[in-house]
């Protein structure tokens, strides 16, 4: 923990019944993802396809600390935060489809999509931009006492950008309900972290905005859930944002298209002895919360969920190719410029 601590108070360790949630929520969105990566592989998915294996227990621990009335910018590794948050497997398979009745109606496939409805907004591009955006969305929740707080993502190479500091600038003075997850899965598409930065910890830079700032195992969605959970609550409290680091590994390339045979293999080896499904999946084991029947009854539930949204996604069409411009322009929108 650096800089000020955040209050105490929030509830910081996860029920049995919240464990098997997160459980639940970790599996089914690596296998959402395996079903994703099985799909480009079959030249079903046109763009690109991120996974966040490995990064399983920061983005369920994480979101999960929210409210409906919360608000969430995930970057393009947080599926499991858009799941936990309460969208469907049909939306997002149809959104990684392309097809015309998806979120962004085929007009993207992963990473900028939205759904205000429940309070999910679009990943942007340019690294850190999002940042702003959530900044600005953390001081109309002030402006209009609702209370709400902001959680966002950012990844270790993205924390360079100018974005990230001035909003945290910003978000600090003004006590803004903001919780900035910086996810470090070690490399930046192939530039490993000890050619980013050279602070021990990127939490360290929350001294910096007199916010307090925390590193947590990545790998461990206790610590996760129990360091968002302050968070949030001080956020949701007026005392204003948190910055909390969480250390991961990035176990896939940059995208589905990337090897990644830049990344030592031995690295690999280690984090996969720290899988973070694997290890919640002995401590719920050893605790007793997890049977073997509890597990079957997920991994049906999971398997029928996915085919069921593959199935669903899949007998929809596309676009129409005269839709591609709809949208887009002023005139189109009944805007008259
Ligand atoms: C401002 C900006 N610079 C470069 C890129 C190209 N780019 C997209 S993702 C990426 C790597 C991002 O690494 P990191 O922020 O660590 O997140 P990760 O993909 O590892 O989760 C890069 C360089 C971009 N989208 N925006």
């Amino acid at each position: 923990m650096n800089g000020q601590r955040p209050r105490r108070g929030a509830k910081q360790s996860p029920s049995k019944g919240d464990l098997l949630q997160l459980y639940y929520y970790m599996r089914l969105t690596r296998e959402f993802e395996e079903s994703i990566l099985k799909l480009y592989r079959q030249g079903k998915i046109l763009g690109g396809a991120y996974t966040g294996n490995g990064n399983e227990a920061t983005s369920v621990g994480s979101a999960f600390c929210l409210k409906k009335e919360d608000y969430l910018f995930p970057m393009h590794r947080d599926l499991g935060a858009h799941l936990v948050k309460g969208q469907s497997l049909r939306n997002l398979m149809l959104q990684h489809l392309a097809r015309a009745n998806s979120l962004t109606r085929g007009r993207d496939g992963t990473g900028h999509y939205a759904d205000p409805s429940l309070r999910i907004y679009g990943n942007i591009s340019h690294l850190a931009a999002m940042i702003p955006v959530a900044a600005g969305v953390a001081l109309a929740s002030k402006l209009r006492k609702e209370k709400a707080v902001v959680m966002t993502y950012i990844g270790d190479g993205g924390s360079n950008v100018g974005d990230f500091h001035e909003s945290l600038a910003m978000c600090s003075v003004m006590r803004l309900p903001l919780v900035l997850i910086i996810e470090n899965n070690q490399f930046a598409y192939s530039t490993p972290i000890a050619k980013q930065f050279i602070v021990k910890r990127l939490s360290d830079r929350a001294i910096g905005y007199g916010i307090p700032g925390i590193t947590v195992d990545g790998t461990d969605v206790n610590e996760v859930y129990a360091a968002c959970m302050r968070a949030v609550d001080h956020a949701r409290e007026g005392e204003g944002p948190t910055l909390i680091e969480s250390v991961t590994m990035r176990m896939h390339g940059h995208s589905a298209h990337d090897g990644a045979e830049y990344v030592p293999k031995n690295l690999l080896e280690e984090w996969k002895k720290k899988d973070p499904i694997a290890r919640l999946e002995k401590h719920l084991t050893e605790k007793k919360i997890l049977s073997a029947s509890k597990k079957l009854e997920f991994e049906q539930k999971i398997s029928v969920e996915l085919e069921d949204a593959v199935q669903y996604a899949l007998q929809n069409p596309y676009p129409a190719a005269e839709e591609a411009a709809v949208g887009v322009f002023a005139e189109q929108l009944g805007i008259k410029i």
